[in-house]
């Protein structure tokens, strides 16, 4: 879709070497992608809100390559460290991209990249990280070719080609919540790029909060990746498919109208059809806790206790996101401070809340 064999560098007239830095958060799903085909093109539409305090900060650093060859010259770290198993996924990534950006293979390149929140936490650091990468990648080109000023055109690119190292990683482009799949309640919308919805949300997911409960820091036995594999023999992977699609419509009409108990049903609803995907595929398995049961029954009970409008969702993992509006913080940290952080690995929540998105630093 964006292969451009004329982003080359003309080497009469060599770039001077530079920087870029973005810093890109984290988002989480309402309603879930799980299931893909081709190259992480979703079997559904799905709705995340993006985070802010779970963020990856990526710089890369660029100069012309003193020798012409065709290999990529990457230099990577990873929390100030040099790591080689990520550097080759980065390497992979960077190899698949070069009919995108020709002009990768004519440069050295080192990229740093640090999360705000533990690697092995369970927060959906690919997300973070590839839309980091992707925006860095996006800015090179426009400082090196003036090719993509248009603040739309570079995002949709940058939305793009963070799809292509990870899935989710598309939706955390744009501010406050986006929509990633084709859906006839978004114009606009689809599969090769999320689109953002921030104009059409009433204010109150505006001001909302998602607090991750940390049960366990374990290595997941199976991977997202496996995991969206094995939707291909699962009996139910055709109604789920049209179970996603009819509550996507719900979903956003809920959040124009500021519905929040339209809006936590199908939060909840959608995380457990999510583990019920995972415990019905061949072979089985369970990523959930009893501890992540122990907290979702316990925010089952305070909401009816409270009347406060707390809700929980669920990654593709055993922690628990706990969801709510702005005005019942207090209360809410309380709660988890009181009942829910004794389930929690070391005790250990982070806190995060809906924000405006990547930003250039
Ligand atoms: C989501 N998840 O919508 C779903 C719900 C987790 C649960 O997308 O293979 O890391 O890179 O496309 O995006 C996690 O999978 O998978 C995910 P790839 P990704 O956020």
């Amino acid at each position: 879709m964006y292969e451009n064999s004329r982003l080359i560098i003309d080497s009469s007239n060599p770039p001077e070497s530079g920087e870029i830095i973005w810093r890109s958060p984290s988002n989480i799903a309402i309603v879930k992608y799980w299931g893909k085909y081709g190259i992480q093109l979703p079997k559904n539409p799905s709705l995340s809100l993006t985070l802010a305090s779970s963020i990856t900060d990526t710089r890369l650093s660029y100069s012309l390559k003193a020798e012409d060859d065709a290999a990529i010259s990457l230099d990577f770290e990873f929390q100030g460290e040099p790591n080689e198993a990520f550097a080759k996924k980065i390497v992979a990534y960077l190899e698949s991209l070069s009919a995108v950006f020709p002009f990768l293979r004519q440069l050295d390149l080192k990229i740093e990249s640090g999360n705000s929140f533990p690697h092995s936490a369970g927060i959906a650091s690919s997300a973070s990280a590839m839309s980091a990468l992707a925006l860095c990648l996006c800015s090179l080109e426009d400082r090196l070719f003036g090719t993509l000023q248009d603040p739309d055109t570079f995002d949709k690119k940058a939305s793009y080609l963070a799809r292509l190292g990870s899935g989710s990683a598309c939706r955390s482009i744009y501010p406050y919540a986006a929509v990633w799949g084709e859906t006839p309640s978004v114009a606009g919308s689809s599969n090769e790029y999320a689109v953002c919805v921030a104009d059409q949300l009433h204010e109150t997911f505006k001001d909302f909060h998602d607090d991750i409960l940390i049960v366990s820091q374990d290595e997941k036995s199976v991977s997202s990746r496996d995991g969206h594999a094995l939707m291909d023999g699962n009996p139910y992977a055709e109604p789920r498919y049209a179970q996603a699609r009819t509550r996507m419509g719900l979903l956003l009409d809920a959040m124009k109208a500021g519905d929040l108990e339209a809006f936590g049903k199908i939060a909840e609803d959608e995380a457990l059809a999510l583990h019920a995907l995972m415990m019905t595929s061949n072979p089985s398995y369970i990523l959930m806790r009893p501890d992540s049961l122990a907290i979702i029954e316990k925010v089952r009970q305070y909401r009816l206790d409270t009347k406060i409008p707390l809700y929980f969702t669920l990654d593709a993992g055993p922690n628990v996101h706990l969801l709510y509006p702005g005005a019942h913080v207090q209360d809410v940290r309380a709660f988890i401070e009181q009942e829910l952080s004794e389930h929690c690995d070391s005790g250990y929540v982070q806190q995060d809340w809906v924000g405006e998105g990547p930003e250039e630093l």
